[in-house]
């Protein structure tokens, strides 16, 4: 093979530590020109049953979560077979290791070891081409700054408060530019906290730094973020619109179509819990619904999507965990008209653009995303302006590891300059028959 400046000479690993302060893989590229980069894998609580396996140890230690199999495997098998290859050439990389895990879960070499070198290896062949992340994913048009989900009320697998629903998150599709969103986000973020300190409730913050207070019922939560969003000096249906993420496969039950709330105990069906998520969002500026219905609810998704589709973005997380196969049968069956996309949710960064194209080419929206157990690497904020998404979930304004992919962004905007491109005010109002307010 001929010798590159992004050659690979040395693949390492080690474990390291998540947010929740579980063990995680991150692997080491050194390239021919000295070039160095490291990439880590992030972990999810609330975990769709198709995603790709996360490689754990099992054993004695760290409960069980420890990855030293899966670094393991890093450093000797992937190690091996990509030493001598072209990191720049991430789709060969990828197809490499995906021939040698040879399973479709990536259960032999784990999904937390083949992920860590494929956001390694293209992190170091942008650094050695001495270009941004985004340019090197996206080439010479990545330039759009996502709009923010930013998850300000943390409920589900996420707190041990007694709210079902995962994630109240707000889009504040009133500011001009990406700056200026965090600007209103903050804002309210902290008008938020001022308001739950008022009523005596809790302020102390779930996994994705979003407060977790124990509320009454979904419609509290809601009111609890419009008000105190007011209070700030900004109204819901013109600033900002609001975004939730049901995370529903937490609550089906041993019967197909038929639901309970884990923790308030609230029983549906398919059809009751449309009715519920049409109630809000004939009553809020609600602009994004994930995970409304359970994985496996193909038939409820239709009806939800029929019902629903024309109002608001029905994003499927655990419905498509990031996989091309599994969007393209939602799509010929009119599942949902969006997908979340996280890396680690189908292990490579070449499969994690795959699936983008698919659901652009199909009309659906991507919203890139996080995962509630999360490192410092910034990776999917680059990944998000590289494609262009339009928009982003990586959390609340609050916490290291969910802030370091917001200020990559006001980083990213800051040096596009004047070709920084933002899906605005209009882009939001209209995309759902501007039905907004
Ligand atoms: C989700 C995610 C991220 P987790 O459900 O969308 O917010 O949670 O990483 O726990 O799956
Ligand atoms: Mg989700």
């Amino acid at each position: 093979m001929k010798q590159l400046k992004t050659t690979i000479e040395e693949i390492t690993a080690r474990q390291i530590f998540d947010s929740r302060g579980n063990p995680t893989v991150e692997a080491q590229i050194t390239l021919s020109d000295g070039t160095r980069a490291i990439g880590c894998a992030p972990s999810g609580a609330s975990t769709g049953d198709f995603e790709a396996l996360e490689l754990r140890d099992g054993d004695n230690q760290y409960g069980g979560k420890g990855v030293l199999k899966a670094v393991a495997n890093v450093k000797t098998q992937i190690a091996e077979e990509l030493k001598g290859r072209n990191a720049a050439d991430i789709q060969e990389i990828d197809s490499v290791m995906l021939e040698l895990d040879g399973t479709r879960e990536k259960k032999n070499l784990g999904a937390n070891a083949i992920l860590s070198v494929s956001c390694a290896c293209a992190k170091a062949a942008a650094q050695s081409m001495k270009i941004p992340l985004y340019r090197f994913l996206g080439g010479i048009n990545a330039c759009a700054l996502p709009m923010p989900m930013m998850n300000i009320l943390n409920g589900g697998a996420h707190a041990s408060n007694n709210v079902d629903v995962q994630e109240f998150m707000i889009m504040p599709i009133g500011a001009p530019t990406f700056k200026e969103c965090m600007r209103f986000s903050t804002e309210i973020y902290h008008s938020l906290a001022g308001l739950l300190k008022k009523r005596g409730l809790a302020v102390s913050v779930g996994d994705e730094g979003g407060f977790a207070p124990n509320l009454g019922s979904d419609e509290e939560a809601l009111d609890c973020i419009v008000e105190a969003a007011e209070k700030a000096g900004y109204r819901a249906g013109t600033h900002f619109l609001l975004a939730m993420d049901a995370a529903a496969s937490e609550w089906k039950t041993d019967k197909q179509g038929h639901y309970r709330m884990p923790k308030s105990g609230k029983e549906f069906t398919s059809e009751t819990l449309i009715d519920h998520w049409q109630s809000l969002s004939d009553k809020y500026p609600l602009f994004s619904l994930e995970d409304g219905l359970d994985q496996e609810d193909w038939k409820g998704w239709e009806l939800l999507t029929k019902r629903l589709g024309s109002k608001l973005q029905l994003v499927g997380d655990d419905l498509f965990v990031t996989n091309s196969e599994r969007l393209k049968k939602g799509i010929s069956s009119g599942c949902g008209n969006s997908i979340l996309i996280k890396l680690n949710q189908i292990g490579t960064v070449s499969e994690t653009l795959d699936a983008i194209k698919t659901a652009q080419r199909a009309g659906y929206t991507t919203v890139i995303s996080h995962r509630s157990g999360e490192t410092e690497d910034s990776f999917i904020a680059d990944l998000a302006v590289a494609v262009n998404s339009g928009q982003i979930k990586t959390g609340a304004p609050c916490r290291s590891e969910r802030v370091s992919k917001y200020n990559r962004l006001l980083r990213i905007e800051e040096q596009l300059g004047k070709a920084a491109d933002f899906p605005g005010t209009d882009y939001f109002l209209n995309a759902r028959g501007g039905k907004a307010e």
